[in-house]
């Protein structure tokens, strides 16, 4: 498949997408990108590329003959043609998905305090934004695009295995990940990941990834298994009236324990989720890393234990 980027700064565009990854894809044939400069397209001498609004205010705005005339100099008619503004469709993993699928990708870099808005209503398929913020070009927007989606074609990545276990394929958040040392400064790995038993492990990851799915992206959290109904009188019993499954400040903020992991459970993890649950297994408790005072012998030691997997 192939890019092109039109933009008014190509050297902010050509660089990060000749390094790591994406410049080593490149490098194999396996996709490419052109940069172009729209201004080689500008008006005279000057190479004039905006002019004042019509109507007046405040603000230059990116002409439509000059993106028309850098266009038509790359379109083909299987091309898909973006637009980079913030008031655009939010890009996202789905929208990467599909681009994985064109044949020819062009992306116009918006610049300026705006652009014709005959180059939106005459000229692409889409206007694309990568967030609910302003930033000062589309440049960093066509970077994200192109990273997004280069990393989905065969090849690239050159694990596809990682492709289909991260987040966002999945829905909800990645589980977390562990290496050597062992003991690090005195902060530990989960214990259940050095057990050798797979089964603990799967279902050590899966909660994981559902905890700090709650935690920090609790929009994007699957339903949890169902647990069985509970009779009253059960429920007044174990002093469990559900209160406790219900959201809480706790599982919505994302404190730095959320994201190391450490306030994941461990001990309800070696039952299954589904145990866990049915044994009426509460979420990780509201603790922070930042709360437990600093070892104070530092443990850095190197570990035997081969990382399992
Ligand atoms: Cl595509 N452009 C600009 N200028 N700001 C943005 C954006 C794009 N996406 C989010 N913020």
């Amino acid at each position: 498949m192939r890019f092109d980027v039109l933009t008014l700064f190509p050297e902010m565009v050509e660089g990060p997408l000749s390094t790591s990854i994406l410049g080593r894809g490149r490098e194999a044939g396996l996709f490419e990108v052109g940069c172009h400069d729209l201004r080689a397209h500008g008006l005279g001498r000057h190479k004039v590329v905006d002019d004042t609004p019509y109507g007046g205010g405040s603000g230059m705005v990116m002409r439509v003959d000059v993106v028309d005339a850098a266009l038509a100099t790359v379109r083909r008619p299987e091309s898909r043609v973006l637009l980079t503004e913030p008031s655009g469709r939010r890009f996202d993993q789905a929208m990467a998905r599909e681009l994985a699928a064109c044949p020819h990708v062009v992306i116009i870099c918006g610049h300026y305090e705006g652009i014709d808005a005959r180059v939106r209503e005459h000229l692409v398929d889409d206007c694309v934004s990568i967030g609910d913020y302003v930033l000062t070009g589309g440049e960093y927007a066509a970077m994200v695009i192109v990273d997004a989606v280069a990393r989905l074609l065969p090849g690239v990545l050159g694990n596809e295995g990682s492709l289909a276990e991260e987040s966002f394929t999945r829905p909800g958040l990645e589980y977390p990940h562990y290496t050597r040392p062992r003991t690090y400064r005195g902060w530990e790995i989960p214990e259940v990941l050095v057990s050798g038993n797979h089964g603990r492990v799967a279902a050590w990851r899966e909660e994981a990834a559902r905890a700090r799915t709650r935690a920090i992206r609790p929009d994007l959290a699957l339903p949890e298994p169902e647990a069985p109904p509970k009779s009253r009188r059960a429920a007044r019993r174990t002093g469990n009236d559900g209160a406790r499954d219900l959201p809480t400040k706790a599982h919505t903020v994302a404190t730095a324990a959320d994201l190391d992991g450490s306030a994941l459970p461990t001990e309800s993890l070696d039952a299954t989720p589904g145990e866990a649950l049915r044994r009426g297994a509460g979420p990780p408790p509201p603790q922070a890393a930042h709360d437990a005072a600093p070892t104070p012998q530092v443990r850095a030691t190197l570990d035997e234990d081969a990382p399992s997997e």
